[in-house]
This record gives C-alpha cells, sequence and structure tokens, in this order.
C-alpha cells in the first residue's frame, strides 16, 4: 500500500475516506444497568447512541488502525450512553483515545481486576495500556468525539465484557457525574 490522508472534521468527527458503523441502544442494551430503561427506549424509535468511523487499512502486524468515534448525548436510565466496551481480541495490544469535543469517562480494567477512570476532555489523549479492557460514556450535552490508534491486527473481543459488565458505573445523580458500585457486577 501507499502513504495517505485521511480528512477528519474535529467539530463532527466525520473522518473521510472511511467506513461506518452504528450502534444503536439495542446494540447495548446487554451492557446497560437499567435494560428495563433500555427496552422502553428501543420501543420508542431505537436511538442512534453512537458511530465509529474506521479507515481502511489491513488488519496486520505493523499496521495501525484509526478511526474517530462520536457517541451522544444522552442516557439509559441514569446511566450515560456508553460503548459496548471490549478487550483486544490479540490482549497485549495498546490504544491511545484523543479527545476533540465533549465531555466523557473512559474506564479501564486490567486482566488481575484493576479498575481505573480518566477523564476526557478536548485535547486529552488517554493512553489505554496492553491487556486492559476499555468502554468509553459521554457525560456532557454536546458529541463527545474522538480519534483512536490502534494496532491494526488488535481485533475485538466483546464477550468479556458483555458477560462480567466493570465493577463501577457512571450515572448521573442530582445532575451530578456519579461513580457507583456495579450492582450487576459478575465475577467469574
Ligand atoms: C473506539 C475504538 C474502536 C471501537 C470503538 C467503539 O473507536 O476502540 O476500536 O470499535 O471505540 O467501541 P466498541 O467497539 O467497544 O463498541
Ligand atoms: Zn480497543
Amino acid at each position: 500500500m501507499k502513504p495517505y490522508n485521511v480528512v477528519i472534521d474535529f467539530y463532527t468527527g466525520d473522518l473521510r475516506p472511511g467506513k461506518k458503523i452504528l450502534r444503536r441502544v439495542s446494540d447495548i442494551k446487554k451492557m446497560c444497568y437499567d435494560e428495563k430503561a433500555a427496552e422502553e427506549l428501543i420501543q420508542n424509535g431505537d436511538p442512534l447512541v453512537y458511530e465509529a468511523i474506521y479507515a481502511d487499512v489491513p488488519e496486520e502486524e505493523g499496521q495501525l488502525g484509526h478511526c474517530t468515534t462520536i457517541i451522544y448525548p444522552g442516557k439509559v436510565g441514569k446511566e450515560y450512553f456508553l460503548t459496548k466496551g471490549h478487550y483486544h481480541a490479540k490482549t497485549g495490544t495498546a490504544e491511545i483515545y484523543f479527545c476533540l469535543c465533549g465531555q466523557g469517562r473512559l474506564i479501564m480494567e486490567s486482566m488481575d481486576g484493576d479498575c481505573e477512570i480518566l477523564e476526557m476532555f478536548p485535547s486529552s489523549a488517554s493512553y489505554i495500556p496492553p491487556f486492559w479492557s476499555h468502554r468509553t460514556m459521554n457525560t456532557g450535552t454536546e458529541p463527545l468525539i474522538f480519534y483512536c490508534i490502534f494496532p491494526a491486527e488488535a481485533g475485538h473481543d466483546y464477550s468479556t465484557i458483555e458477560e462480567k459488565g466493570y465493577p463501577k458505573l457512571i450515572v448521573e445523580e442530582n445532575g451530578e457525574v456519579t461513580i457507583i458500585d456495579n450492582p450487576k457486577r459478575r465475577n467469574r
């Protein structure tokens, strides 16, 4: 392949040329703390939660994958709109999230069960080390837009997070971003 540019719009997250995937509430229902609230939203039009737009890069060792993600503002019950969350299928691979717009949180968990939460804000560059799962939430009122770079062969393992969830939830309580224990957390 030859070197090439993509063009990223910092204010909309559009990346061109790119391949877009859309995730609605129905796609994240299983990850939501309040599945009943999720079901109600699905019945009422199944709103768009986030989009990711991937640059076309071969998924092979030595290459760097990159994409933008746009998480819309919203909540399922009191839990902020979130991504599915994943480990990398090739677990020893890191990732960087560079925030362009909006406000959010990045929750990560190591394979030993350490949990860390970082704030995402314009110009924050969050480093996700190898072997840490990651999920993002939009805690603001504008779209949360960030640019991601990762080894192209990393892949996604969604099943662990789908089954276990994270130790903590990021919710709105009394109008404030609040971190609470996840009562549905499962230890495998
Ligand atoms: C970031 C990257 C992507 C990921 C996307 C959505 O852009 O980590 O690899 O696909 O977020 O997250 P998820 O795949 O967990 O839904
Ligand atoms: Zn990742």
